[in-house]
């Protein structure tokens, strides 16, 4: 039975560096991996993919056929995926046989996770199948400095969970920049936790007072509270004790550590605890507010995303 991760996320959120950085990761420590890459406009990949969409259709193919714009194109490209799963399934299936695990790159339009159903059906396609799939959602962590941009990216998470319907894992990534861009608001636990939104809301009612403004706001974090889905981990790729965190969830999310699930022994799932959680939460704060301490006191003018060139997965304490 193949497990992976789906790894999708706002672009330049960092899937491409993640899913290069985890497959690095997964083969040192002995899990037979590939990654395949689903974004048919992914020119810098940082590992060699198994299987490429590249092989079906390119985006500049969809462009010019169609006479379509970048996002259009896009759209194109996965909708055609959509009607050749027989593709995919086919290329997949010697390393599924093979006992390989699987990392899918995403493209990082936004609508192909909330509006658009075409990922969606390739997901049930390829659980229909047999695979084990959790999806990785990468949000960029400078999104926590701005109240207003933090409830957005808790829409955005919310909206991705209820149309993939998957079992989801939520990310703060480059999380090693925040410290450098200025004082949080609250605790870093209280942006990966995300109970009570109150907190946030007056904040932003602070600096913009209008009525109109206020009731919307109120209204969009009650309902993020009312489903009560969304929480986050954290992720600075470089650092292997936080990829390690990370995978212990993404593992139980897809079932990976329980291995074979048979009907009847489901409770083995219930019983994976939260301690994990608490505890990855409470490290990434200490670690946030040491590299807090030794930051600069100015914002950096730098891209935040600057490229960090060649991975090497060191250990980061
Ligand atoms: N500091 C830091 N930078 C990161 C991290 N992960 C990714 N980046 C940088 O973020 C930028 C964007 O990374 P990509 O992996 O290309 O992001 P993406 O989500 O695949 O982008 P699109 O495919 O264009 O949507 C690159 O410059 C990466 O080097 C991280 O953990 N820390
Ligand atoms: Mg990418």
């Amino acid at each position: 039975m193949p497990f992976g991760q789906v790894v999708i996320g706002p672009p330049g959120s960092g899937k491409t560096t993640y899913c290069g950085g985890m497959q690095q990761f997964l083969g040192a420590l002995g899990r037979k991996t590939v990654v395949v890459n689903l974004d048919p406009a992914n020119e810098s990949m940082q590992y060699t993919s198994a299987v490429d969409i590249a092989d079906l259709i390119t985006l500049d193919d969809a462009m010019d056929a169609h006479g379509l714009g970048p996002n259009g194109g896009m759209v194109y490209c996965i909708e055609y995926l959509e009607k050749n799963m027989a593709w995919l399934l086919d290329r997949l299936k010697p390393y599924a046989d093979d006992g390989y695990y699987f990392i899918f790159d995403c493209p990082g339009q936004v609508e192909l996770y909330t509006h658009n159903e075409s990922i969606r059906t390739v997901v049930r396609q390829l659980e229909k199948h047999g695979f084990r799939l959790a999806c990785v959602h990468l949000v960029d962590a400078s999104y926590c400095t701005e109240a207003a941009k933090f409830i957005s990216v808790l829409l955005l998470s919310l909206t991705t969970m209820t149309m993939l319907e998957m079992p989801h894992v939520n990310v703060l990534s480059k999380i090693d920049l925040l410290a450098q861009l200025g004082e949080l608001d609250f605790s870093l636990e209280y942006y990966t936790s995300v109970m009570d939104l109150d907190y946030l809301l007056h904040h932003l009612q602070e600096r913009e007072p209008s009525a109109r403004f206020g009731e919307l706001n109120r209204v969009m974090c009650s309902l993020v509270e009312d489903y009560s889905l969304v929480g986050f981990s954290t992720l600075c790729i470089t650092d292997k004790h936080s990829v390690a965190l990370l995978l212990k969830e993404i593992d139980k999310a897809n079932g990976y550590i329980f291995g074979a699930l048979t009907a009847g022994n489901e409770d083995i799932l219930m019983a994976a605890d939260t301690t994990d959680m608490l505890t990855e939460a409470r490290d990434a704060q200490e670690r946030y507010e040491a590299l807090r301490a030794a930051a600069p006191a100015s914002r950096p003018s730098a891209d935040p995303g600057a490229r960090l060139g060649r991975l090497e997965i060191v250990e980061h304490r």
